[in-house]
């Protein structure tokens, strides 16, 4: 294996899209490492390993190498890359590798954010929540026009970005009781989306979507119950 003695350890949650990408990655490399769960049930009450690690945004995924931890998955995965040489997930062409990186937070930030928004917005913002990910659907649609996968005729580093959208977003979807992720709009994205499912390192790592429907039911109650809180304290 490329990591014998490498002592790498990834602090993570079963549910967690971020945490998932990370795994790809370590999987994709043949890389061994030792998953340590963090629970967050109670976000007060979270582990001091996850708080040292990650002093600034005290978030998962946390990846340690030798005991050094590098968070933030986008930043873990290049970090990944550019460690272990083989199979490589970056694009070899600078302005293709500048566009990757470019596309990946931004997609975060409108689809994963947004998506997890809509289980507990309504009305005007629940709208323009709908707006921002729809959008960011059809600009993956246009993206994938011509390809296999993002990364072209293999896996790369935007496909393991926006992996989480196979099982995630049907669940959110589910949970929001919306349809916003449908495929007829999409049929480019759905396409890839069942292509990536079927990846080696990626087909046995993926729960059934009924137990993030679980999931994302709790959440959706605990933020509610959170808005609830925050409107009574203020009349
Ligand atoms: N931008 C971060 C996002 C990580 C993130 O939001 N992790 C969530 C779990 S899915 C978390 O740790 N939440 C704890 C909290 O919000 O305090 C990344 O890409 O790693």
């Amino acid at each position: 294996m490329a990591s014998e003695g490498q002592e790498v350890k990834l602090v993570g949650a079963w549910y967690s899209p971020y945490v998932h990408r990370v795994a790809w990655v370590l999987k994709l490399k043949g890389i061994q490492y030792e998953f340590v769960e963090e629970n967050l049930r109670d976000l007060n009450n979270k582990s001091s390993l996850l708080l040292n690690c990650n002093p600034v945004y005290k978030k998962i995924p946390v990846l340690l190498h030798h005991g050094k931890p590098i968070v933030e998955s986008l930043f873990i995965i290049q970090y990944i890359d550019e460690t272990w040489k083989d199979n490589p997930i970056f694009p070899t062409d600078p302005y293709e590798r500048a566009m990757a990186r470019f596309w990946a937070p931004f997609i975060d930030e409108m689809l994963i954010e947004g998506s997890r928004r809509m289980l507990y917005t309504e009305g005007e913002q629940l709208k323009e929540e709908i707006k921002q990910v729809s959008n960011a659907l059809q600009l993956l649609e246009e993206m994938l026009k011509g390809k296999k996968f993002f990364g072209g005729e293999k896996v790369g580093f935007l496909d393991i970005a926006f992996g989480w959208i196979t099982i995630w977003l049907g669940a959110i979807e589910e949970v929001a009781a919306l349809d916003f992720f449908n495929p007829y709009q999409y049929p480019l994205l759905h396409i890839w989306s069942n292509k990536f499912k079927e990846v080696h390192f990626v087909k046995d790592s993926l729960y059934p979507k009924d137990k993030l429907v679980r999931f994302f039911n709790k959440y959706q109650e605990s933020q509610l119950k959170l808005a609830a809180k925050k409107i009574e304290s203020t009349t």
